[in-house]
């Protein structure tokens, strides 16, 4: 392995055991007759060049990415409903396998551009072969239309480098208004989508093997 395959291997097996976590905590819940705060998890480490390109933009020496830059490890748990997001900072406030070092909430504090996400930074324990390695991750908890807002937001950003044409910023900052009056709207509802998805998983329990 090279020298940056080393430094990332911690990183690439908390992502993954992490990614396993979060997965079987939204299939317990969907085992059981509770809503799922958590609609799906997606997680990645951030590409080298990535690192040396925000190390670079950010003046990070190499010898201090894995104390000065948060998010190589990355998790990101995406739900329906804005109060999902307190249920699981609650979960994971409480949890003794990872210890929480900051947090940052965009949702009450949104970023200029529009970006709206709930972000914390963690110190989980990977266990090698070499012994305990801590490493930091950054968790980005969200709702779905956040989600789909920072997505698009994304790769504009990407085709653009980063340098968004202003027109296209005044409609992007529109449609993360767009997105915070759909998770209002939804957040009035919730107690019938909740109900109404209650019903459909115990229909699928009861039919299960067969497309009705
Ligand atoms: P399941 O059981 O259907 O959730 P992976 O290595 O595949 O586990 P990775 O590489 O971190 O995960 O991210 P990826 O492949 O982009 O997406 C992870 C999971 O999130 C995948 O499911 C996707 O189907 C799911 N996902 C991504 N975007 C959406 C979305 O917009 N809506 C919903 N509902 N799910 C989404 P799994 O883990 O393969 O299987
Ligand atoms: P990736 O992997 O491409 O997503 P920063 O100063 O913003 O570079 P900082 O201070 O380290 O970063 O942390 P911050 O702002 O808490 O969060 C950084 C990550 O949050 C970003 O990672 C994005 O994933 C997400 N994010 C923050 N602001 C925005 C935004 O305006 N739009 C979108 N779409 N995402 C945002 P990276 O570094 O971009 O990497």
């Amino acid at each position: 392995m090279n020298g940056w395959a080393i430094f990332l291997s911690p990183y690439h097996q908390a992502v993954e055991e992490l990614k396993v976590k979060f997965k079987s905590l939204r299939d317990q819940y969907q085992r059981s007759s509770k809503h799922t705060p958590i609609e799906f998890v997606t997680g990645r480490v951030k590409p080298m060049t990535s690192i040396q390109e925000k190390a670079k933009r950010k003046n990070i020496a190499l010898e201090s990415l894995h104390t000065e830059m948060q998010d190589i490890a990355g998790l990101r748990i995406v739900c329906q409903f804005v109060t999902d997001i307190d249920t699981i900072v609650d979960m994971l406030r409480s949890r003794n396998d990872i210890t929480v070092m900051s947090e940052r909430d965009y949702i009450k504090e949104k970023k200029s551009s529009g970006y709206r996400s709930y972000h914390m930074v963690i110190d989980y324990p990977v266990h090698t072969i070499e012994g305990t390695r801590h490493v930091l991750a950054e968790i980005q908890i969200r709702t779905m239309a956040m989600n789909f807002w920072a997505t698009i937001e994304h790769s504009l950003n990407y085709k653009y480098s980063g340098e968004i044409p202003e027109h296209v910023k005044r409609r992007l900052v529109r449609a993360a208004e767009a997105a915070y009056n759909l998770d209002e709207e939804m957040s009035k509802i919730q107690d019938e989508v909740r109900e109404a998805q209650s019903i459909i998983t115990k229909r699928r329990e009861e039919n299960k093997g067969t497309y009705k």
